[in-house]
């Protein structure tokens, strides 16, 4: 059977708005994407993800889209889309677009005509009911921003559903007729050439229909439990592959909120015709206390290994195929949250980055985690710009939160952090822009900039190159199993890969103090000898089985 080509890929994730602006109107736009097209070349990525370019009024920075057939104009035109996919494609990168069908825009023509009438062709386009007999919404669901997920809507007298910000209605996929316009859309974006999708919260689109309230048996207790993995939601997915994705040879990765290890077995195995892969966000919670987000807390690191096995080991085991990521646009800056952004910052940029990569599964590089950008640690709420930062603020003001309070942790979890600019050089604004940008720029431009880490050959930007050219030559990155080695080291993550004719040996320390490695008894390494793949400290051991350790040390072990 022919492998999918996604399998060795490296995928680029660009936020465009943030990315780089040459209007000088202070916001990304695609131009600047097709001039950095050979910076990523230089990098080695196979792909690049862009988030929504769709029009949009930008109230979630496009996640909110009020047309699927045109491209917001601050980021361009339909002319400069085609011409950064050609550009992409000359040079081998694949294009694949972010697309948000569980919901749109209460902007979009639907919404739009929908909430002005019961009558209207496109009111079973959304979700609505009637008040409860108290006047109250429907249901005590909340929404993942804050606050109620429901609306009342004078017009027509119901309540609509929002599961995110208020301007963001949820589409009924139960109505065929909008599951058919979906379907359409997708074609008319593969048929002018695009490689795939990233499904926006894809694993939200089937509610339970009854619409209960939620008796906080479960925990949360937010209603999610009625909507998250839905009861129909792998037949509506076998439906849009049979109906699109099976006319292409896409790639396709669907962002999985809340989900589980057997649902994404069910999602990503090619043997049920889905999707390619699945982002889920487990090992992204292990600073969430409780559960809760907003919280300032350190990251439990045994929690982080033994999550991250699970998924290494389950997915394998189903047949289904992770995502590998540390960032994104709604994530902090890893090198902030789980390593050090200060005195050892290039050394745990670089151990967070190959304990990723060497891992199964298709990596993903968000805009400036390749130079180690960190969060920009804005002292003042007039600096954010998330709607969902925005939203908490006020949240947590109304319950008595003092401002400093509220804003040590947006320092730490806000969406914010991973949305400033991407810091090309040490000229103003970071050489983003030539105008003043919507979002400011992290102050360590100066010091963290692309043009710095090119001149320098011992960069976290050549760490990531050399991360991509390990996928592309062994095979055994790829195919081989995980086993975690050490699963109660308090300071190192270490696993094996074996595959058949080669092994690899990935040991990091994750803190800033020396420790030492040990190579357990139980695994036979007799007759193999070790290479040194990779290091992000120079004069390193290929004494494998014993190893000393510096501060956040990561070292790649070939075993053949
Ligand atoms: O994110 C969904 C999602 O789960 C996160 O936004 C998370 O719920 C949020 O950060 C609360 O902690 C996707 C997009 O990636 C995000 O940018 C959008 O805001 C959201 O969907 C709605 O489209």
């Amino acid at each position: 059977m022919v492998e999918p080509w996604w399998k060795k890929s490296v995928v680029y994730q660009i936020y465009p708005k943030s990315f780089y602006d040459t209007t000088g109107n202070g916001v990304g736009d695609l131009q600047g994407i097709i001039s950095k097209l050979d910076y990523l070349k230089e990098l080695g990525i196979d792909v690049v993800w862009l988030t929504p370019i769709y029009e949009s009024p930008q109230r979630d920075n496009g996640y909110d889209i009020s047309d699927y057939f045109k491209i917001y104009q601050e980021y361009g035109t339909m002319e400069d889309f085609d011409r950064l996919l050609k550009e992409a494609h000359e040079r081998d990168i694949k294009i694949i677009m972010d697309i948000v069908v569980n919901h749109s825009s209460t902007e979009h023509q639907w919404f739009q005509d929908a909430s002005k009438s019961k009558e209207s062709r496109y009111r079973d386009f959304y979700i609505w009911k009637d008040p409860k007999p108290d006047g109250s919404a429907p249901t005590n669901w909340e929404s993942k921003f804050g606050g109620t997920a429901w609306e009342f809507n004078e017009e027509t007298g119901q309540y609509y559903l929002h599961l995110f910000d208020v301007t963001q209605a949820d589409l009924n996929w139960e109505n065929e007729q909008l599951r058919q316009e979906i379907y359409d859309m997708m074609h008319y974006w593969f048929k002018k050439g695009v490689d795939g999708f990233r499904l926006d919260v894809i694993n939200l689109i089937s509610k339970v229909q009854e619409y209960p309230d939620d008796d906080g048996s479960v925990p949360p207790g937010d209603g999610r439990k009625f909507y998250t993995d839905g009861p129909r939601v792998h037949e509506f997915l076998q439906e849009m592959n049979k109906e699109v994705f099976s006319k292409y040879d896409p790639m396709t990765v669907g962002e999985m909120s809340s989900t589980t290890i057997e649902n994404c077995i069910k999602y990503s195995n090619p043997e049920r015709n889905e999707l390619s892969m699945t982002f889920n966000f487990h090992h992204l919670k292990v600073d969430y206390p409780n559960g809760d987000k907003w919280t300032v807390a350190d990251f439990d690191f045994l929690a982080l290994k033994r999550i991250l096995t699970l998924w290494q080991v389950e997915m394998n085991k189903g047949g289904g195929w992770n995502a590998l990521f540390w960032c994104n646009h709604d994530q902090p800056r890893i090198v902030s949250r789980y390593g050090n952004d200060k005195e050892y910052h290039r050394e745990s940029a670089k151990a967070l980055a190959t304990t990723i990569h060497m891992m199964q599964g298709t990596p993903y590089i968000y805009q400036g985690e390749e130079i180690g950008m960190t969060n920009p640690y804005f002292d003042n709420i007039e600096d954010y710009r998330d709607v969902e930062s925005l939203n908490i603020f006020k949240l947590k003001k109304e319950v008595g939160m003092t401002e400093e309070e509220i804003l040590k942790i947006l320092q730490s979890k806000s969406r914010d952090n991973s949305r400033t600019p991407v810091q090309w050089t040490s000229d103003k604004h970071g050489g983003f822009t030539e105008g003043t940008p919507w979002i400011n720029v992290a102050s360590n431009y100066p010091d963290i900039n692309v043009a710095n880490a090119l001149e320098d050959p011992n960069s976290v930007f050549y760490h990531y190159k050399k991360l991509i050219e390990l996928r592309k030559k062994y095979e055994v990155i790829t195919y081989g199993d995980y086993e975690l080695v050490h699963e109660e080291h308090q300071e190192i993550f270490s696993y094996l890969r074996n595959g058949e004719k080669e092994r690899l040996l990935v040991i990091s320390n994750f803190y800033g103090k020396n420790t030492e490695f040990l190579l357990p008894d139980h695994v036979d390494v007799s007759g193999l000898n070790a290479e040194v793949l990779l290091s992000n400290y120079s004069e390193t051991s290929a004494d494998f089985k014993r190893v000393s350790l510096r501060p956040y040390e990561s070292i790649v072990y070939l075993l053949s």
